[in-house]
This record gives C-alpha cells, structure tokens and sequence, in this order.
C-alpha cells in the first residue's frame, strides 16, 4: 500500500514512522509530506532518507490511505481534497471528531463500523482512547453511570517544543521559547489546551464528548480534570467508575486480562502498577490498582497508563489503517461519490 504520511517532520509523525516499520504495516511506497517550510527536509523510514514533498504533490501521488497529524487548520483544509482525491484520511487532529458525519475510531471498540465510503476517520484524543479501551469492556458487561477522571499528562502531547522547554528548564535554562504559560519542570500545571466558558478546558471536555461518541452512549456522564505533568513516556489517569450494575473485582480483573490492547499490571504489594516510565515506546494500554470505591456503592478506582504517542496517535490510527487493509475498505467503492 502507498501510504502518505502528513506531518511527517512531527513527533507524533516520526512516531507513525516508527510504528509501520515496527508492526510491518506492508507499505510499497512511503510519502513523506509537511508544510512548505520542511519540504526538501529528509526522515528515515525503513533505514532509507526520504524527501518530504508538499500536500499538492501528495494529492497527486495517489496514496491509498493518508495519515494526517498536522494540526486542525492543515486537516480541515486538506483532509476534504485528499478524501475527493479517492484518498482514505485517518486524522489525529481535533477538527473531525465531534463531526457526525465523520466516525471517531479505535480499533478495539468500533472499526467494525467503518465502511469504503468512510474517506476521513477520526482518530480520538490520547488522554480519552487509553481511558475507553479499558472502560469499553467494563460498560459491555456492568453498564457504567459515570466516571470521573484526572489525568497526569506527559510533554510530549504538546510536542517537541515541550519536550525541549522541560528539559532546557532541568538543565537550568529558563530562557528558552515558553510552550506554558508556566515553568513545567518541577511543576504539575491543571491546564491542558484552552480554557472554555464552562470553566473546564478543551482536553476535559473532549474526554467527555469523545467517550460518549465512541462508546454509543449519551447517558454516560463523564467529568474530568486534566493537568500536565513534566514526564515524557506517557499519559496516566486516575479513573473513578460509577456502574448501574454490581460488579465482582476479581471478575473485573479477569474481563481486563483478557480484552484486546490491555495489559494488566496490579500486583500493588510488589509494588506492580502502571507507570510511564514502562509503558513508553509500547503499543497497549496498562490498568492496576484495581480496587472499590469504599465511600459509595458499585463504584471502582483504577489507574491507566498508555504511551500518548503510541496507542494515543500513531499506533491507533494505524491499527486503523489495518483494519482498513485487512478489510479491503480503502480506495473508491464503484458508483459511490466520496465526499
Ligand atoms: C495533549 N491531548 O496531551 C493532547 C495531545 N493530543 O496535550
């Protein structure tokens, strides 16, 4: 398959490189494609140096499925003349998720939805994918009210300017171009992209209207605190669930050994749980410290660890391609208008 890559200079970019490489997706030609002002810049990919080309170029090359993380303003003006082009776009931005018309994917939960008329796929945001990976299987069973969420977010979801700012401040440079509004290293800042009217941000609020979304129900209340925290491997969550029915842990413990892109790591007398640390450069998504709500009936807490560029970008979104592959969804359906 030629695969367009769009963003490919960022680091979630260089992550989807990585990834394809790492899971063997069967790529016969890889399209490298940014912004003007990386075009003729160079990535590796398999070992080789590839050429970063423009959007026009792309477009032109015919790619079967491309790629985006280029931001939302790139995706909601490209997106649409990839996807006229016959193109299957799979988007990280935030531009396409809350379209209706537009499904919001992972893998685990819904690609069986995904038909060949579905030319731009929403891939959802980090902080909420790790989150319903392990609730999907817990609603399935116990039907779940709602849950409350705070989450302890790595650098690395703002970018590589973040990563730089943390580590210039660690090495005692306070100079250098700020992404916070604050110093992170040393730091915990409760402030994830920007502050709505409602007083929550717009990361809080996309794990509410994403989870809702991806898991097809609306009556599952969702309220969440997301902070930042100066680690780079990944995206921690403390997570409290509220459930309609009773639950058993160690039948809770068994449901989440067993489902697809989890690991269980809750052995807390061995001090086993999981970390950023030891989840970073994976693919799953890590629950432990399984326990009961003691203050309130059929309620759990638990604790959830994924890398945010792994199973919260690139990994998603190419276990998206995947799926599409596997399931020859890509390219144009006969007679069928694609966009
Ligand atoms: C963050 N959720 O961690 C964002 C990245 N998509 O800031």
């Amino acid at each position: 398959m030629k695969i367009a890559v769009v963003g490919a200079t960022g680091l979630v970019g260089g992550e989807i490189l990585k990834v394809l490489e790492e899971r063997n997706f069967p790529v016969t030609e890889l399209l490298a494609v940014a912004s003007e002002r990386s075009v003729g810049k160079e990535v590796t990919f398999k070992g080789k140096q590839i050429k970063v080309i423009g959007f026009e170029e792309a477009i032109a090359a015919k790619p079967e499925i491309a790629i985006f993380s280029a931001g939302g303003g790139t995706s909601l003006a490209l997106a649409p003349k990839f996807a006229e082009a016959g193109i299957t776009v799979i988007d990280n931005s935030s531009a396409w998720r809350m379209d209706p018309t537009k499904k919001l994917v992972v893998p685990e939960i819904n690609a069986v939805e995904l038909t060949k008329e579905d030319k731009i796929i929403a891939n959802p945001n980090c902080s909420t994918i790790q989150m319903v990976v392990v609730l999907n299987p817990l609603h399935q069973k116990y039907k779940i009210k709602r849950v409350v969420v705070s989450t302890y977010q790595s650098v690395t979801g703002t970018g590589k300017a973040a990563v730089d700012q943390l580590f210039a401040e660690r090495a005692g440079d306070h100079s250098k171009g700020k992404v916070y509004p604050h110093q992170i290293d040393l730091n915990v800042l409760p402030h994830i992209d920007v502050f709505l009217d409602n007083g929550y941000t717009k990361e809080e609020m996309k794990m509410t209207n994403e989870t809702k979304k991806i898991l097809g129900d609306d009556s599952i209340a969702v309220t969440a605190t997301t902070v930042r925290i100066p680690t780079i491997g990944g995206h921690s969550e403390a997570v409290n669930i509220e459930f309609e029915n009773e639950f058993d842990l160690d039948e809770v413990r068994q449901i989440l050994s067993e489902s697809e892109g989890v690991v269980l790591q809750d052995d807390p007398k061995n001090a086993l749980y999981p970390m950023p640390l030891t989840a970073h450069g994976k693919d799953e998504t890590f629950v432990g410290r399984i326990r009961r709500d003691e203050s309130q009936p059929k309620t759990l807490n638990l604790w959830i660890v994924a890398d945010n560029l792994r199973k919260g970008a690139a990994t998603n979104a190419i276990q998206i391609a995947e799926f599409l592959a596997k399931h020859d969804l890509v390219g144009v359906a006969e007679g069928v208008r694609v966009f």
